[in-house]
């Protein structure tokens, strides 16, 4: 098995006040620069990472516990990935794979169709970013299908273009006066155990008889859920939801999307979270954790409904751009190396056991959930279910400002969520739960 080295000491170190004057600096000049409407989580600027550090412009090393959100599981310079990245770039960077196609391209969509569930013949399409895939997975259903309504479900995270923003089901900040949204998109309830109170079954049997009530299941083109809502807050279904709501579509004939963009390539201990839940989707979208940072994405799928689009109808300048094959090729033999599902596993075990003392300890952890190195707190009011999105903004700030980077999610904003490089040592995932520790127990106490 491939050992993991590191370039980077792996070690929290500040040698500045959280940010540092440097990035104090660079945070003014992109004030006058970059659109106020992008928004960043930590206050530094970030020169060099490896393994499970970041460092900064001041030289402080701060603990990734973010991976560029679930981007860099092999790490955000992983030697192989990069070794890959300059060898593709010295001999060819762009010719645009619907003008003078490339190998790459063809190796990475053998290897999608091989590692993603289920061994019935596949197809695949390769694009830029997570709502590429997407939009282009929901328009492979509608063609197929011949029909137009789409089922997303509450909590849904699938991306900022217009199709997307529609699927997407949080308003603030990702919709609010962006619209008018694309039409045909039915929201339906999600099965979220901490909150609803419902089983598995239950949970798709109220978003079935609402499908068939309100839409028809004969109008429905495709069913598109995360297997675990990411952006929605880490929110894993009941048992048993997600294999009941897909032998309903395929029932009726509904293409049902798996959205793996946030749960791809190792994250969930499994190759994919369907994997852990024994569903076959119909269609699965990828991202972020594909090529080790460098933007690529995928529709992987059955190959009757992928090979249905006219040639021509689907594709894009940039889509599986030579490098970032390159890339993921490099990075997805790395994650088969290093066994990083393995890993995430035993993240999750270290996490878990850290977290649960401290809900033990502090009263505000309503919920801890989530699955490999996916895992999640959901922070509430001590004795209550009430969201208490204003301790969790203080508690990630602060963590941020001790050098360890955490986000934060959820439709209640009151979610801080871990996704660590799945090559962090075991030591630094420990030091970086202890700083988020003490910050909690320190904040909460005076709550
Ligand atoms: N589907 C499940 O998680 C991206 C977005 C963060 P893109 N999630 C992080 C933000 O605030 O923009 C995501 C996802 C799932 C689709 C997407 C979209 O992927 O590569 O950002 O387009």
């Amino acid at each position: 098995m491939t050992a993991i080295v590191y370039r980077l000491a792996q070690e929290r170190r500040l040698v500045t006040p959280l940010p540092g004057p440097k990035s104090l600096e660079l945070a003014a000049r992109r004030g006058k620069a970059v659109a106020a409407g992008v928004g960043s989580s930590a206050p530094v600027y970030a020169v060099d990472a490896d393994g499970g550090v970041i460092v900064d412009v001041d030289g402080n090393s701060l603990i990734d516990l973010g991976s560029g959100i679930a981007v860099t599981g092999v790490g955000a310079s992983n030697p192989e990935v990069a070794a890959a990245v300059a060898d593709q770039a010295a001999r060819l960077i762009h010719t645009c794979f619907m003008v003078t196609p490339y190998e790459g391209y063809i190796e990475v969509a053998e290897r999608l169709n091989r590692l993603t569930p289920g061994d019935h013949e596949k197809r695949t399409v390769l694009f830029n970013s997570g709502a590429e895939a997407v939009e282009n997975a929901v328009k492979v259903a509608r063609l197929a299908t011949g029909r137009q309504a789409v089922v997303a479900f509450d909590h849904a995270y699938h991306g900022r273009t217009n199709l997307t923003m529609a699927l997407t089901a949080k308003a603030m900040p990702y919709k609010t006066n962006f619209g008018p949204f694309a039409p045909e998109i039915y929201r339906m309830p999600a099965s979220y155990p901490y909150r609803d109170g419902l089983d598995g079954k239950e949970a798709a049997a109220d978003a079935i008889d609402r499908i068939e009530k309100q839409i028809g299941a004969s109008s429905v083109a495709a069913l598109i859920i995360e297997p675990i809502q990411g952006e929605g807050g880490f929110i894993v279904p009941a048992p048993g939801f997600l294999p009941t709501i897909v032998d309903w579509a395929k029932q009726n004939g509904i293409v049902f999307i798996a959205d793996e963009v946030q749960t791809g390539f190792a994250r969930t201990g499994s190759w994919f979270a369907s994997d852990d839940e024994g569903i076959v989707p119909d269609l699965i979208t990828m991202a972020k954790g594909i090529a080790g940072g460098m933007p690529l994405a995928a529709v992987t799928g059955r190959a009757d409904l992928l090979d249905a689009v006219h040639p021509g109808g689907l594709g894009g300048t940039y889509g599986g751009n030579p490098v970032a094959c390159a890339a993921a090729i490099a990075a997805i033999d790395y994650m088969a190396a290093a066994d990083l599902p393995a890993r995430a596993r035993h993240l999750e075990k270290l996490s878990r056991s850290y977290l649960e003392k401290l809900q033990a300890d502090t009263g505000v952890i309503g919920d801890i959930r989530g699955r490999g190195a996916m895992i999640a707190i959901e922070i509430v009011k001590p004795g209550t279910k009430e969201p208490d999105a204003v301790l969790t903004k203080e508690v990630a700030t602060a963590t941020n400002n001790a050098g360890v980077v955490v986000l934060t999610c959820g439709t209640y904003g009151n979610i801080i969520r871990l996704l660590p490089p799945l090559v962090i040592s075991h030591d630094l995932l420990m030091e970086g739960l202890e700083v988020l520790g003490s910050v909690l127990r320190n904040k909460a106490g005076h709550a």
